[in-house]
């Protein structure tokens, strides 16, 4: 039988065997799987498809494990979320980290000033983000380890010159590395990690310098649909509410947990993902919470506070919610 595979799984397959490490290989390789027709045609080309992907997790849980593969791109989570800003030379990315966090940032008149990825965690209201500053982009070379750290992460800002009079090449070139490494897609098949163009911030920095104002305006009009942000770090224009920004990107809620007769507890919240569920939210509290979870009552979103809620109800950013099993 006929296998009558697609444009979209030979392009999934294009991009496995163009992949440069692990993260790369078992992420088109996923994609082929979630693509492939599924008919009796195909059933053995699945199958050898799973085969191989569960191979290249194996391969790529020792390699993780083995101390000889430090990969400084690879930065645990912490915080409500994970966001990594990159850029081409001297736009200010470690700039912006700087002045948001208490990060030890290497800023420099000079391009090139930062060698290896550094996280700082930025505070917005009672929970932090964290900030991921990256070396240059130089995309014609742009080691693979930095690709599986844009995949990684929970949401990407892109940070051009605004003031340069290559501030448009810098935004285009930065976009067409992450569309072209797939990092960027329209067409994101279920179960594929990517972004899309409305997902990515933009910030337009060193906004202060003669031009960028015109520049700014250009922009907005050639990408009506990136959301872009001006800012200086310098003068500090917009900086005060870009950690909102960062929180926004991230779409996350915070739920506050309350034990029966007790004041809910309001100095650390859990961190969900937008649309998450009592149950979800019960799941990361505690497994056993979660297993034996009878109801639950809430206060904030819910009409009337205390309201008697399902396992299924949908939370809102700032829920207080009370578990009962
Ligand atoms: N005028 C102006 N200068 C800025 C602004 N933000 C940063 N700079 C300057 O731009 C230069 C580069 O800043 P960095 O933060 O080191 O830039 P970077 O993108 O981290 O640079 P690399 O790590 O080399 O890629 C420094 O001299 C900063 O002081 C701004 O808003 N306005
Ligand atoms: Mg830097």
């Amino acid at each position: 039988m006929p296998a009558n595979l697609t444009p979209q799984y030979y392009e999934a397959e294009k991009a496995f065997k163009e992949a440069q490490t692990i993260e790369e290989k078992i992420a088109a390789l996923q994609e082929m799987i979630s693509v492939i027709p599924k008919h009796k045609g195909t059933e053995k080309l699945q199958g050898q498809l799973k085969k191989k992907l569960s191979k290249l997790r194996e391969e790529g849980e020792k390699k993780s494990k083995s101390t000889s593969t430090y990969n400084p791109y690879r930065l645990d989570k912490e915080g409500a979320g994970q966001l990594i800003l990159i850029g081409l030379p001297n736009v200010g990315k470690s700039s912006v980290l700087g002045a948001l966090s208490n990060a030890r940032v290497n800023v420099a008149q000079f391009p090139f000033s930062t060698g290896i990825p550094l996280a700082g965690m930025v505070p917005y209201e009672d929970v932090k983000i964290q900030v991921i500053d990256t070396p240059p982009l130089v995309v014609e070379d742009v080691p693979g380890e930095m690709v599986g750290a844009i995949q990684r992460a929970d949401a990407v800002v892109v940070i051009i010159d605004a003031g340069s009079d290559q501030a448009l090449d810098q935004l285009s070139s930065t976009i067409d590395f992450l569309e072209e490494k797939r990092l960027v897609r329209e067409d994101k098949p279920e179960g594929v990690k990517a972004f899309r163009r409305e997902e990515l911030l933009i910030l337009a920095n060193k906004i202060d310098l003669p031009g960028a104002g015109e520049n700014l305006e250009i922009i907005k009009e050639l990408y009506p649909d990136l959301a872009v942000y001006p800012l200086s770090v310098k003068t500090g224009e917009g900086l005060e509410q870009l950690p909102h920004r960062f929180f926004a990107l991230l779409d996350v809620i915070r739920i506050y947990s309350k034990i029966p007769g007790r004041e809910a507890d309001m100095e650390a919240p859990f961190v969900l993902h937008r649309g998450g569920t009592v149950l979800e939210f019960a799941q990361e509290v505690h497994q056993d919470l979660a297993q034996g979870l009878e109801k639950a009552r809430i206060w904030g979103s819910a009409k009337f506070d205390g309201q008697p809620v399902p396992r299924d109800h949908v939370l809102q950013d700032k829920d207080i919610v009370e578990l009962h099993t």
